[in-house]
């Protein structure tokens, strides 16, 4: 008995393995934060002034897009909560936050005619409180709620567009951006593009696949870049604050080391963030050739008489390129390619499409533990790839990851959710530390529970969980929440890391159940151990 008991509690010490001189610290300089966005937290949909956005638009006129049925009206309710947001904030001891405008609460018509008042009350109140608790605010302007007015002139494939994106930036940057020093301008273009104008996935759900979609990219891109320069030309000299643009990849895993499976991969990534990275961040500016060269002969063979995929002028291409000052990066999964062009895989996808015009099908590796999410793996190196391959491509950008994150269906206690950061982290942490790569800061997805898109609100990706059901949409710490406050505290990873019982059981006990089962669970398990031990020896 006394064996097992010492065997017992070796077995459970909490032994900080990280002591000693190698330890492997986040550089001085290296900030973290969380991220949400305008449209998946304030609700407050249509108080005051507020405009409708796609979202709202497509959720109340089409609730079947939406998995459950479900829309953003209330969703967080960071409208009014927003104090209770920054308290959050400041328990889990970030450095920023990085939250999301949204375009039609602050310009009511999508036009820069009319500003908001209330608009400009509430991102005024937010960013005050932010400032005041010392948490640098990180604003995006663009994370998917186009105002539907804009929408019904064609949104973003109307290159009309790049005029109004410009009218809603200056009004921001004249009215926010005394104290906002850190802008993104658009969110994610694949995701805004791909399922908002090939598939109907994402609002406006405008399905002109192969055409649309380049289309889309195309303008966003120049919007951005028009952006970038107001902010560079006008702003920057007083505001002196500093603006990127937000890109999403996966990692294309090469499906072996051979010289034609790397190849694949190769040309894998340059359709996946090539397409969106190419233009700004490449030496030579403009599309990837291998994107331009297959949509070009795609199009020749579909009949058209010009390529699927616009092009630039000498004078845009010159415009775009180097139009950031940082590459934001949003990363969750990897994925494999594979040049089998089967037609059952292919058959999914219309024709025209952008998978088609890559021609390869994509698998998750068998070695990936699988998520809730069908779209979703876990291959943590993948990342340390990416920002390899990020490193190689561009000429070593400054990177900041804007989003990376993990999906549960709920629940307090989520393991998944630490072991995905700790071993994203250890990503990053091993692409400074080994292969200098320039990254600078993490943010993770997302501060809160929220209102997941066409998911609804039924995958969670929040550090925080989100009653909401309940009137003042409680937030409760996860065990997650615990864990990151703990890397931002000590700037290090520690796989073993638990919270102490007295920290998690303070928030969670009173109102969970699950943390009494989760005690029962760990009590019973003990039980066993002990009882094993003591027969064994
Ligand atoms: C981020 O995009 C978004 O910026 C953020 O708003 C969102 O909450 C977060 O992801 C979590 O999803 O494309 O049909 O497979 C990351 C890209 C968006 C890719 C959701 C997968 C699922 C629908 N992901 N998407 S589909």
């Amino acid at each position: 008995m006394i064996i097992s008991i010492f065997l017992f509690s070796i077995f459970t010490f909490r032994f900080d393995l990280v002591k000693g001189d190698d330890v492997r610290k986040f550089p001085d300089y290296f900030k973290f934060g969380v991220s949400t966005a305008a449209h998946q937290i304030e609700g407050a949909w249509n108080v005051s002034d507020k405009g409708e956005n796609i979202w709202d638009h497509l959720t109340h006129t089409k609730p079947s897009a939406i998995a459950d049925g479900s829309n953003a009206d209330v969703a967080c309710d960071s409208y009014h909560l927003y104090k209770r947001d920054a308290d959050m904030l400041v328990e889990l001891g970030v450095d920023f936050y990085r939250f999301s405008i949204s375009w039609s609460r602050l310009l009511p018509n999508g036009f820069s005619n009319k500003v908001s008042q209330d608009g400009l009350r509430y991102y005024n109140n937010l960013i005050d409180e932010l400032l005041s608790r010392n948490i640098t605010p990180f604003a995006t302007l663009y994370h998917w709620d186009l105002p539907q007015k804009l929408q019904d002139l064609g949104g973003w494939t109307n290159p009309i567009i790049v005029n109004y994106f410009e009218d809603y930036a200056r009004v921001a940057f004249e009215s926010f951006g005394n104290r906002v020093k850190n802008w993104i301008t658009i969110n994610e273009i694949p995701q805004i593009c791909t399922n908002g104008y090939a598939k109907d996935i994402y609002a406006p759900q405008v399905m002109s696949s192969g055409i649309g979609d380049y289309l889309c990219g195309h303008n966003a891109l120049l919007s951005h870049a028009r952006v970038w320069h107001l902010y560079n030309d006008t702003f920057r000299p007083t505001q002196k604050g500093r603006i990127g643009i937000t890109l999403y990849s996966h990692w294309a895993e090469p499906e072996s080391n051979s010289v034609e499976d790397k190849a694949i991969s190769e040309r894998g990534m340059q359709f996946l963030l090539g397409w969106q990275a190419h233009p700004i961040f490449s030496s030579e500016g403009d599309y990837p050739k291998v994107l331009k060269e297959a949509v070009y002969n795609r199009s020749m063979e579909q009949g058209y008489s010009h390529s699927r995929l616009p092009v630039f002028t000498l004078e845009e291409i010159k415009y775009l390129k180097g139009a950031s000052d940082f590459l934001g990066l949003n990363h969750y999964t990897s994925v494999v390619f594979r040049n089998d062009n089967k037609t059952e895989w292919m058959s999914q996808f219309p024709n025209p499409s952008k998978e088609r015009d890559l021609g390869y099908d994509s698998y998750f590796h068998a070695n990936w533990p699988p998520t809730i999410s069908a779209w979703f793996a876990v291959n943590p190196p993948g990342l340390k790839h990416l920002l390899n391959w990020i490193k190689n491509e561009y000429t070593n950008p400054e990177v900041i990851i804007t989003e990376n994150g993990y999906l549960t269906r709920g629940g307090l206690i989520d393991v998944d959710r630490i072991n995905y950061i700790n071993q994203n982290l250890q990503s990053v942490l091993e692409a400074i530390l080994d292969d200098h790569c320039n990254v600078t800061a993490y943010s993770l997805w997302s501060l809160m529970d929220n209102y997941e898109w066409n998911d609804g609100y039924r995958f969670c990706f929040g550090l925080y969980e989100v009653d909401f059901k309940s009137e003042n949409r409680t937030r409760r710490p996860r065990m997650s929440a615990y864990v990151y406050k703990e890397i931002l505290r000590t700037r290090m990873i520690n796989p073993y890391y638990l919270p102490s019982f007295s920290d998690f059981q303070y928030e969670t006990y009173k109102s969970s159940a699950s943390i009494l089962q989760c005690h029962m669970k760990i009590f019973s398990i003990s039980v066993i151990f002990l009882l094993m031990m003591h027969f064994l020896f």
